[in-house]
């Protein structure tokens, strides 16, 4: 029997290729060309293309191909053109925004200009790509949710490269190019902003990642779970009785007499992803900016245990958060 294709099925059907809608569809930018594949067909759809490119797209891949073939470049000059030095050190190497002493301004090509161009042609890739998903939804006459949950990244993203550093008035402050650099960047901004962990706007954004994780989890599992009722046909499931559906709800009602329904979970999603990244944005645009010291901000909000000031050499230089004695 053939069942529906998921990666425990080794039952792939095949037929002639799906070309999708044709109406209200520039089909000047559709790709023609479509073929199979097996491995895919494991993962999901079998069918590789058409793909719509449009003029977005081909901005897009080409400035952000640009981008990465500078950094490349970089890369390449800092390991002295040699192969060996750059695979070995590839996790290494960065291309850094200039210094403070530039402020807003150009660099020199190899003091952060360098960094600035391909910055610019990053942000004209994002955008680009961000435009893209509109127009592309546009044309499904979809709603716009993909596009505005990447939006929410991408505020992140604006926040930590550009709004950030502009409103503290140097490139410097924006994140270098590099693998762990860019970790070494993270754990910087923490140490000189007070730890990070004191920010309300970093716990947030944790906890809607651990909450992202934990509702793709069980929203994952509860539909394998039903997959087996044909718990993965969406829109039967909504409206007859008795399905997959219906379990999978009874299921979480049973468990904690509370469940989604086939809709409200993908909106739970939604929150939580877009939740994760606009909290973090403000959290960072936050920081140096309206707090220097998100530690002594904790300490004079009550956010966190209090600060015991004790004398030195005694116990609480070790367990400096001791209660109070009084
Ligand atoms: C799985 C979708 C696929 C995307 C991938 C990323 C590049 C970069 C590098 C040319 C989930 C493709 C990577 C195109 C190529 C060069 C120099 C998404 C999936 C596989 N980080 N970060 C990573 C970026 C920031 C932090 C990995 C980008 C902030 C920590 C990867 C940005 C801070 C850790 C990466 C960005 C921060 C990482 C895996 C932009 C605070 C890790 C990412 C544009 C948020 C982890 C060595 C991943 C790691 C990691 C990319 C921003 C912290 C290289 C593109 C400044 C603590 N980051 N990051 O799977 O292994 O994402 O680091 O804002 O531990 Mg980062
Ligand atoms: C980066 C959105 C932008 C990305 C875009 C993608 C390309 C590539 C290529 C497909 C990720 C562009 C893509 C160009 C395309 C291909 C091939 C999203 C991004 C548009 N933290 N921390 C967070 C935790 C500490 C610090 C968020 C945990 C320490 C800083 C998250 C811990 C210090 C920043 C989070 C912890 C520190 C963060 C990120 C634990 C370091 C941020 C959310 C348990 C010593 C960022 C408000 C996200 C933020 C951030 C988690 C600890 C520093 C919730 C779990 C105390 C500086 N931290 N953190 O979605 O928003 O990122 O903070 O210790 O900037 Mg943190």
């Amino acid at each position: 029997m053939a069942e529906y294709q998921n990666i425990f099925a080794q039952v792939q059907v095949q037929g002639p290729p799906e070309m999708g809608a044709v109406e209200d569809v520039d089909l000047r930018e559709r790709t023609k060309g479509t073929s199979f594949s097996s491995l895919f067909g494991w993962f999901g759809n079998a069918q590789l293309g058409p793909v719509y490119l449009g003029a977005f797209g081909v901005v897009s891949l080409a400035t952000g191909g640009l981008w990465f073939f500078l950094v490349g470049i970089s890369f390449w000059v800092q390991a002295g053109f040699n192969p060996a030095v750059f695979v070995r050190d590839l996790f290494y190497l960065s291309l850094d925004p200039p210094g403070p002493e530039y402020g807003l301004g150009m660099a020199p090509l190899w003091e952060g200009g360098l960094w600035l161009i391909a910055s610019f042609l990053l942000l004209v890739s994002v955008i680009s790509w961000w435009i893209r998903s509109y127009l592309l939804a546009e044309q499904l006459k979809m709603g716009k949710h993909v596009c505005y949950a990447f939006a929410s990244a991408i505020w992140l993203f604006l926040v930590l490269g550009l709004i950030r550093p502009v409103l503290m008035g140097s490139w410097s402050e924006a994140v270098p190019y590099g693998i762990f650099t860019h970790l070494d960047w993270t754990n910087l901004f923490s140490l000189t902003y007070g730890n990070l962990f004191y920010n309300p706007f970093h716990a947030l954004s944790i906890a809607f990642l651990y909450g992202s994780t934990l509702l793709f989890a069980m929203h994952g599992a509860t539909i394998l779970a039903v997959s087996r009722f044909g718990g993965d046909r969406e829109l039967e499931q909504i409206y007859d009785r008795g399905t997959a559906s219906e379990r999978a709800g009874l299921f979480w009602r049973w468990t904690m007499g509370f469940n989604a329904t086939m809709e409200g979970i993908h909106r739970w999603a939604w929150w939580f992803a877009v939740l994760c990244t606009l909290t973090g944005g403000i959290g960072i645009l936050l920081t140096g900016t309206v707090v220097d010291n998100w530690f002594v901000w904790a300490q004079e909000h009550g956010y966190g245990a209090e600060f015991n000031y004790a004398p030195a050499n005694t116990p609480e230089d070790f367990f400096p958060y001791l209660p109070p004695e009084n």
